[in-house]
């Protein structure tokens, strides 16, 4: 029975996901969920997910949801179906993505995504304007998490496991593409961490862009909406 994987790609976690399994061999079904029409809350994906977010999986009768979880599980049972560069078997080299996807959520994903939820998602399901004070605040938190990024993680290093792509730097990277939507320059300031995110999308093309096309299309119509 094919594995069942629940995404909708407007999500940044989903696309993480979707980017790796397009890079490896796993078999695997891809189910779109549609956060936008409330397909999170029917019976049918609250019984595969009881939180009711994207992603999800469902492997025979086993379910389970959290993108990195999702990750684990995939590359511990088809541990040749994919590049070892994504979650290397030499155990420093994937303890450091490890270190890094530890990290994410709290370090990373909620700094960005604070912003992103107050410049977009708030004002798009209230109707209120975007409250300038809140942003400047919470765009601090956001380059602190940046900076401690890019001085721990990279490290001056091309990737974060030093030469290769892995799967915490598209982790990383989602987050960042998902705070253009506003037509925000994330890594503006900041040649370095914008040559990095450069580096990551490069090696990740063509698969990188057509995974991203929802949110790249996203971003167009909420800037032509905006003028
Ligand atoms: N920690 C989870 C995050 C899951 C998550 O927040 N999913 C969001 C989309 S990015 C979702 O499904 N939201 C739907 C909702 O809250 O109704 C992971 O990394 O997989």
């Amino acid at each position: 029975m094919v594995i069942k994987v629940y995404v909708d790609l407007g999500s940044q976690p989903c696309r993480s996901l979707v980017v790796f399994l397009k890079h490896s061999t796993i078999p695997h079904e891809i189910v779109e969920i549609d956060l936008g029409k409330g397909d999170q809350k029917k019976p049918e994906f609250a019984a595969i997910n009881p939180m009711m977010r994207v992603p999800a999986m469902k492997d025979g009768d086993f379910c389970l949801s959290e993108a990195i979880a999702i990750f684990r599980y995939l590359t511990t049972k088809f541990p040749n179906a994919f590049p070892d560069h994504w979650y290397p078997a030499d155990l420093c080299r994937r303890a450091k993505v490890d270190e890094y996807l530890s990290y994410h959520h709290q370090g990373v994903r909620q700094p960005i995504d604070t912003v992103f939820m107050t410049e977009v998602l708030t004002p798009m399901f209230t109707g209120q304007p975007v409250s300038p004070e809140k942003v400047k605040e919470e765009e601090k938190e956001m380059r602190k998490a940046l900076t401690d990024f890019e001085r721990v993680f990279l490290a001056g290093k091309p990737f974060i496991i030093g030469d290769e792509v892995s799967f915490a730097d598209i982790m990383f990277v989602s987050e960042m593409i998902q705070n253009t939507v506003s037509g925000r320059h994330v890594t503006e300031g900041n040649d370095n961490l914008k040559a990095y995110v450069d580096r990551v999308t490069d090696k990740l093309n063509p698969i990188f862009n057509e995974v991203f096309d929802e949110i790249f299309k996203w971003r167009e119509q909420y800037l032509s909406n905006k003028k």
